[in-house]
C-alpha cells in the first residue's frame, strides 16, 4: 500500500471538498452524500446524528501530517460531528470512548479502518476504496451488465472492485504483474479473464479501474476519448499524453476522500 504524504492530503479541507463534490456530481450524477447512501445500498444514513473520532497513530512510520485532519474534514463535509482526538494511539481511543463516539477512524502503516462501536462493524480502507471506485465507474458507465471492465492491479483494492463488478454482471478482465496474485485470481475468480499484455487489451476495453500504484502505466495509445477511468491508485498511473487524451469528466481519482466516504457508509450500513 502506498503511504500518503503530507502534500497528498494538505489540500483536503471544506472548500476543496465543496469543489470536489460538484465535480463528482458532474461525473457520476450524484453528490458525495448521495454516493455514500448509494454505497450503503440505499440505507438512509443520518450523518448529522453520527459522532466520529479520528485517532492519530504513531506506530511504525508514524503520523502523516494532515492525514487525520483530512479524514476529519471529509467526515465533517458529510455532516458528521467529527473531531481529531487530542491524544494519539491508545490514549486517543480512550478519549474517543470518553466522548461516547459512534465510530472511530484510525490507521497504522498496514491497516486504516473505521470501527463502528455500536454494531461492532469494522471496515478496512482498501476494501471500501475498491467498492467506492467500482461504484463510481458504474455510475459513469451507467449500467455494468455485460460491459467489459479491465481491473489493473489485483491487490486488496483491485479484488474488492472485481467482486463489485462481478456482482453487477460485468465481464471482468484483470492485469497484474505479481505471479502469486495472478494465480490467486485465476483460482478464486475463474470467470475473470487474465490479460497478460495491456497493449493488446487496450484501447479495446474502454472501462478501466486502475488500482496499480505505478507511474506512467497507461499512455495515449492505451486510451481513446471514450475511455472511462476510475483510479484509486496513488500515484495516478496515467502519463501526461494519456491525461491529454481522455476527457477529465471521464476520470475519477483522489488520494483519500472517496475511500473515507465509503468506509463511513459501509460502517453505518444496517
Ligand atoms: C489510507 C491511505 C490511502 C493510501 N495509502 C494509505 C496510507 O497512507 N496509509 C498509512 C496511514 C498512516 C496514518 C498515520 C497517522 O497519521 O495516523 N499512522
Amino acid at each position: 500500500m502506498t503511504r500518503l504524504t503530507p502534500a497528498d492530503v494538505s489540500c483536503i479541507g471544506l472548500s476543496f471538498l465543496r469543489k470536489y463534490d460538484s465535480e463528482f456530481r458532474v461525473k457520476t450524477g450524484k453528490s458525495l452524500t448521495q454516493f455514500a447512501e448509494y454505497l450503503a445500498k440505499g440505507h438512509s444514513l443520518k450523518f448529522n446524528e453520527v459522532k466520529v473520532a479520528v485517532v492519530p497513530i504513531t506506530a511504525g512510520k508514524g503520523i502523516i501530517e494532515g492525514f487525520s485532519k483530512a479524514v476529519c474534514s471529509t467526515l465533517s463535509f458529510l455532516g458528521c460531528d467529527a473531531f481529531v482526538t487530542s491524544w494519539s494511539d491508545v490514549s486517543g481511543f480512550f478519549e474517543a470512548f470518553q466522548n461516547k463516539v459512534d465510530v472511530i477512524f484510525a490507521g497504522d502503516d498496514s491497516i486504516f479502518s473505521a470501527f463502528n462501536l455500536n454494531t461492532k462493524r469494522v471496515i478496512e480502507n482498501s476494501y471500501a476504496t475498491g467498492k467506492a471506485y467500482a461504484a463510481a465507474l458504474e455510475l459513469m458507465v451507467k449500467d455494468l451488465r455485460n460491459k467489459e471492465i479491465l481491473v489493473i492491479g489485483a491487490g486488496r483494492v483491485g479484488i474488492s472492485a472485481i467482486e463489485y463488478f462481478l456482482n453487477k454482471g460485468a465481464k471482468v478482465m484483470f492485469s497484474e504483474c505479481d505471479p502469486d496474485r495472478i494465480e490467486f485470481i485465476k483460482k478464486e475468480y475463474p470467470e475473470v479473464i487474465y490479460e497478460s499484455n495491456l497493449d493488446c487489451a487496450l484501447p479495446k476495453i474502454k472501462y478501466i479501474l486502475l488500482a496499480a500504484p505505478s507511474r506512467d502505466l497507461l499512455h495515449e495509445h492505451h486510451l481513446t476519448s471514450e475511455s472511462i477511468i476510475s483510479s484509486p491508485a496513488i500515484p495516478l498511473g496515467l502519463s501526461e499524453s494519456a491525461l491529454k487524451k481522455i476527457s477529465q469528466n471521464n476520470l475519477i481519482h483522489d488520494p483519500l476522500q472517496l475511500g473515507v466516504i465509503a468506509m463511513l457508509s459501509l460502517a453505518l450500513k444496517n
